[in-house]
C-alpha cells in the first residue's frame, strides 16, 4: 500500500478526551473514529489490526475443534422472556420495537439464540458434543463507555458455546477453551493470566477471566507473580487427551489468582511468598463460564441419554474481548514515540520509507524494492509522499509497525539501505539483497 493513496488520517496534537495511553494512541495514528459515545468506525490501519486479531483467534477456536457460525445481532425479546434475563439485564439491554410493534433486541450476548438454535436440532447423546462459535458485534449499553474502545458500547467479541451430556465432558469443554486462550493471547505476545472470577449476568459457578496486567485496566488484580514465567506456547497441546488438558489447566489454576470480587487476602498471604505476590491491575480479555443448565433448562433444550432419558444439556460459554484486544495490545506494548506492534498482528509487517521522492534514483530504487517485497508476500506500507525525513520517521513510530526500511541518496550511492527495528530500535546498514532476504523470513 503507499501512504500517497492511503487512507490515514494522523493527528498531530494529543487529543484531549482520551485519558488513556491506547486511546490516545489509536486516534493519533488514524486507527479509529468515534461515532457517538462508546461507538467507533475501525478506519483501514485499525481495521487490519482487528482482522487480523480476529483470525488469530479464529484459528486457536478452530483448533480447539470448535465450530464457526454467524449469529444475528438483533435478536428476539420473547427468547430472553423465556430464559428470565429479559428483565433482569436491565438498562444496559438496547430494546427495539420493529414496525409490527414486536419487542426486540441488540444481543448483548448469545446464550438464549444458541440454546434455541441447539433445542431444535439436537435431540440425542449422539450428537453430544458440541462447541459453537461467532465472532459478531455486541451492543450494551454501559453506564460509562471509557478508554476508548477498551470499554465500548458497541464491541467486537468472539463468543462460543459448548454442549454436553454430563459435567466431566462440559469441563472437558471448559478445559479446551481454558487452553486455548493460552495459546491465543501468547500469540498476539500477551501474557494473559486465568483469575477466579465472577459470573455477573451470564450466571454458574466455575468461571476464570483472562486478565493482562497493565496498571490503566479496570480490574483489581492479586496473583503469584511465577505466571509471568509460563511459556505456553512451547508446550504440546492435545485436545484429544482429556487428562492431558486437565494437567495444563491444575498447573495454571494451582497458583493464586483472582480477581478482587474473589479476593481473599489471608488465602492470598498463605499461598504465596511476600516476594513473589503481585497487586495491581489488570484488563480483561477473556471470560470463560459453565452454567450447566441454567439455559437449557427454562428453554427447554433436552437431550436423550442412552437409557432413554431426557435431561437438560450441561452448557457453558467463552467470550474474548477482540476489539477490546486492539487497544489491550498498545497497551501492553508502546514507547513515547507511539505504538509497538508486535509482528503478529501489525497492520503491516513492513514501512518502506522513501527519505527523498524528490530524487528520481531514489524513488526508483524505493519502486522497486516496494514491487520486491509484494511478490515476496511481505505487507508494505510505502511512503512514497513528498515530505520531510523527520515526517516520516514521526508518521513510522507513531503507527508502529515492526519493521522500517529506509532508502536514501546517501546510502544509494554506498549500495545500502537501513533497516530499523521499531522493538528494539535496533538500525542496521545492509545491501539490499540482505534487507530483503531478512524481511522476507
Ligand atoms: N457470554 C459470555 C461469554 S461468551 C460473555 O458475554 N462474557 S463477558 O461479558 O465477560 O464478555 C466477554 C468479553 O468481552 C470480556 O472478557 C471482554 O474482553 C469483552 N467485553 C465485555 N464488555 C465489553 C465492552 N463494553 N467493551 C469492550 N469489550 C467488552
Amino acid at each position: 500500500m503507499r501512504l500517497s493513496v492511503y487512507f490515514l488520517p494522523t493527528l498531530r496534537e494529543t487529543p484531549k478526551e482520551a485519558e488513556i495511553v491506547s486511546h490516545r494512541l489509536m486516534l493519533r495514528a488514524g486507527m479509529v473514529r468515534q461515532a457517538s459515545a462508546g461507538i467507533y468506525s475501525w478506519l483501514p490501519l485499525g481495521h487490519r489490526v482487528l482482522r487480523r486479531i480476529e483470525q488469530i483467534v479464529r484459528e486457536e477456536q478452530d483448533r480447539a475443534g470448535c465450530q464457526e457460525m454467524l449469529m444475528p445481532t438483533i435478536q428476539s425479546a420473547d427468547l430472553w422472556r423465556q430464559s428470565g434475563r429479559y428483565d433482569d439485564y436491565g438498562k444496559e439491554m438496547l430494546r427495539i420495537e420493529d414496525r409490527h410493534g414486536r419487542d426486540m433486541l441488540y444481543g448483548p450476548t448469545n446464550e438464549e439464540l444458541i440454546t434455541d438454535i441447539f433445542r431444535h436440532a439436537v435431540k440425542s447423546y449422539r450428537d453430544l458434543p458440541r462447541m459453537l462459535y461467532h465472532i459478531q458485534w455486541k451492543f450494551r449499553d454501559e453506564v460509562r463507555p471509557r478508554f476508548g474502545v477498551m470499554r465500548g458500547r458497541e464491541f467486537l467479541m468472539k463468543d462460543a458455546y459448548s454442549f454436553d451430556l454430563d459435567f466431566d465432558a462440559a469441563k472437558t469443554a471448559y478445559n479446551k477453551m481454558f487452553v486455548s486462550y493460552l495459546r491465543t493471547f501468547a500469540r498476539m505476545g500477551l501474557k494473559a493470566i486465568p483469575m477466579e472470577a465472577d459470573t455477573g449476568p451470564i450466571g454458574g459457578n466455575l468461571s476464570h477471566e483472562f486478565i493482562i496486567q497493565a496498571d490503566t485496566g479496570e480490574s483489581e488484580i492479586y496473583c503469584d507473580k511465577h505466571f509471568l514465567d509460563f511459556d505456553v506456547l512451547g508446550s504440546d497441546i492435545d485436545y484429544a487427551d482429556p487428562a492431558g488438558l486437565q494437567k495444563v489447566v491444575d498447573s495454571f489454576t494451582s497458583l493464586y489468582a483472582r480477581t478482587d470480587e474473589k479476593h481473599d487476602p489471608e488465602a492470598f498471604a498463605a499461598a504465596v511468598a511476600e516476594e513473589r505476590r503481585y497487586e495491581g491491575r489488570g484488563i480483561e480479555v477473556g471470560h470463560i463460564f459453565h452454567f450447566g443448565t441454567k439455559y437449557s433448562e427454562p428453554l427447554g433444550a433436552e437431550v436423550a441419554r442412552p437409557d432413554g432419558s431426557q435431561v437438560p444439556v450441561q452448557m457453558g460459554s467463552y467470550g474474548i474481548g477482540v476489539s477490546r484486544l486492539v487497544g489491550a495490545i498498545i497497551e501492553a506494548s508502546h514507547d513515547d514515540l507511539g505504538i509497538v506492534w508486535p509482528e503478529a498482528v501489525a497492520p503491516f509487517k513492513v514501512g518502506l520509507v522513501n527519505l527523498k521522492a524528490a530524487d528520481p534514483a531514489c524513488s526508483q530504487l524505493c519502486e522497486e524494492t516496494y514491487g520486491k517485497l509484494q511478490r515476496a508476500g511481505v505487507e508494505v506500507l510505502y511512503d512514497d509522499r513528498d515530505e520531510s525525513a523527520g515526517a516520516k520517521f514521526a508518521t513510522m513510530d507513531l503507527i508502529g509497525l515492526p519493521w522500517q526500511l529506509v532508502i536514501g541518496p546517501r546510502g544509494l550511492k554506498a549500495g545500502t539501505v537501513e533497516v530499523k527495528n521499531r522493538a528494539s530500535g535496533g538500525r542496521e546498514e545492509l545491501s539490499l539483497d540482505s534487507a530483503l532476504a531478512r524481511l522476507a523470513d
